[in-house]
């Protein structure tokens, strides 16, 4: 198994050395780290801490990890996502990875629901969130996912086979809505989850909330009932 970290960054030159480091490197020898038009040092702190820097113009975090997808090197063959921002315990990799290098699993979601989260570092309006998208991802679906949650690790044939497009905030639940399209084995692991550093821009402001919150809804409502049984 050859795996490669994509971490979408925007602005997150005080953590993301952190996350550089957390990663076990002997199962993941290479992170893309991509830019995505951040104003501090965050492509400098990535590369000083050994990752390959993708720099994405386009804002938003699924033109993000489209970037690093296009540029994974060609023996890459499982792809591990994480935040930028230190939350996720990029030391806990090897959870995910297992169920992958068994042959048991195609797409491997790291639960924060099931896992330890740091009091406070997931808000209420993402649990609430979180809990009804996948209430609604099983009515759909009967699949019991727990958690939208951003550390994951997939197959790059699985990738590939899903074909993702999102560019913005509906990124992780058209993954796991795809996922259950194309019948791809899903397995869900306990993950830790700490306060991020700084402010979060998503689910820490009322906007970002409200624009991920209808982003994830209209993806649901997309894939999950206009197209179904479509792709
Ligand atoms: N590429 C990209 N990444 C973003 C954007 N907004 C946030 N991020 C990254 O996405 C991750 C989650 O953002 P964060 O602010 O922690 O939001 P939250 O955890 O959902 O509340 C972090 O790694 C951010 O750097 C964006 O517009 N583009
Ligand atoms: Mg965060």
């Amino acid at each position: 198994m050859h795996a490669c970290a994509v971490i979408p960054a925007l602005n997150e030159e005080a953590s993301i050395g952190l996350v550089l480091r957390d990663l076990p490197r002997p199962l993941v020898p290479r992170a893309i780290v991509v830019d995505n038009g951040s104003t501090d040092g965050t492509g400098a702190a990535a590369a000083a801490a050994g990752a390959t820097v993708v720099r994405e113009p386009r804002r938003g975090y699924g033109a993000a990890c489209l970037a690093g997808i296009a540029a994974l090197p060609p023996d890459c063959d499982v792809v591990l996502f994480l935040d930028a921002d230190h939350s996720d315990h990029g030391e806990e990799a090897a959870l995910l990875l297992a169920p992958i290098e068994r042959g048991e699993a195609d797409l491997v979601i790291g639960s924060r629901m099931r896992g330890r989260a740091e009091p406070g570092a997931l808000l209420p309006q993402a649990r609430f969130g979180n809990a009804l998208a996948c209430f609604l991802m099983r009515l759909l679906y009967g699949f019991r996912y727990s958690d939208l949650g951003p550390f994951r690790a997939i197959t790059r044939e699985a990738l590939a086979r899903i074909g993702m497009v999102d560019t913005n905030f509906g990124w992780t639940v058209e993954m796991q809505l795809k996922a259950l399209h194309h019948r791809l084995r899903i397995v869900e692991v306990p993950v830790s989850y700490r306060r991020r550093k700084g402010v979060s821009k998503i689910t820490g402001t009322v906007s970002g909330t409200l624009r991920a919150g209808w982003k994830i809804l209209w993806t649901i409502f997309r894939y999950g009932v206009l197209k179904r049984g479509a792709t």
